[in-house]
């Protein structure tokens, strides 16, 4: 983006936002191949391989198994495109289809949710989650309102009936409108998100720049803030939508500073995007 005039790059992040993708999310190698452990050593999960192509800029196709195991699952996403991608589940309830469900609109049907994945995982990069995958039919898309190059995937009964046990140090619970955060540190860290509220949720992490504040983090995603940028587009983070009682560990490659902590995601029933309910917070990273 480093070519591009201001006032365009900021065109292009409220876009990018507005659209429910993001701009980048690339930790050095160096700080990859550190091992910030999910769950505890032994953990038996069953595995869920996922990638991305980006065979025109900007057409993305999802790629999974037809079948997979459920229960405890570790979940990784390869990108194989050429910008940032995360890899958002759904499972779709019985008696309906994966076409049923891309056509579905706001107010969601109760039978169609979002059921975790791979946060937002840069080009050429491999992301990780864990969490349970309970029987049932899903697919895999970018973001929610992504009709193309979604993955369908059919995940069978049989993996062990064990519960999710983390061995993140950090945590990041996403509440009706707000979020608790504990124990977040630099680097490529483990971390478990949870939504304990009852509409759907996920954390997204843009960095403020030097004397900037939440307030304007928050009036610049809205559109509502011209000028430079108060947030830093290059080193945002963002994590997959959780529904109501969901949970899963993931990592999360944060570096130093403050940063805004904002959830762009809309009620089930409909109504606005939740940063204007406000689920938005300022958390600092040590
Ligand atoms: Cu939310």
């Amino acid at each position: 983006m480093c070519g591009r005039s201001r006032r365009k790059r900021v065109l292009a992040l409220v876009g990018a936002i507005a659209a429910g993708t993001v701009i980048a999310a690339c930790g050095s190698d160096h700080a990859e191949k550190r091992s910030a452990r999910l769950v505890p050593a032994g953990a038996k999960l069953n595995r869920l391989d996922i990638s991305v192509t980006e065979p025109r800029p900007g057409r993305f196709r999802y790629r999974a198994p037809r079948a997979v195991r459920g229960g405890l699952v570790e979940i990784r996403f390869k990108n194989s495109g050429r910008s940032p991608r995360k890899a958002q589940l759904w499972r779709v309830g019985p008696g309906h289809s994966v076409a049923q469900a891309l056509r579905a609109r706001r107010p969601l049907p109760r039978w169609l949710e979002w059921a975790g994945g791979v946060g937002l995982t840069g080009p050429g990069r491999t992301g990780v989650a864990v969490q349970r995958l309970s029987a049932g039919t899903y697919y895999v898309t970018g973001i929610g309102s992504e009709r193309r190059g979604i993955a369908p995937l059919r995940v069978t009964a049989g993996g062990s009936g064990a519960g999710l046990v983390s061995a993140a140090d950090a945590g990041v619970t996403a509440v009706d409108y707000g979020y608790r955060v504990s124990g977040l540190e630099p680097g490529p860290a483990s971390v478990e998100f949870r939504n304990t509220g009852k509409e759907p949720h996920h954390a997204f992490f843009a960095p403020l720049r030097d004397g900037r504040t939440l307030r304007e983090a928050r009036d610049f995603f809205a559109g509502k803030l011209p000028g430079p940028p108060p947030v830093d587009p290059e080193a945002t983070r963002e994590t997959v939508v959780l529904e109501r009682g969901g949970r899963q560990v993931t990592r999360l490659n944060l570096e130093s500073g403050r940063y805004a902590l904002l959830c762009f995601v809309r009620d089930r029933a409909g109504g606005p995007p939740h940063t204007e309910k406000g689920m938005v917070a300022e958390v600092e990273v040590p």
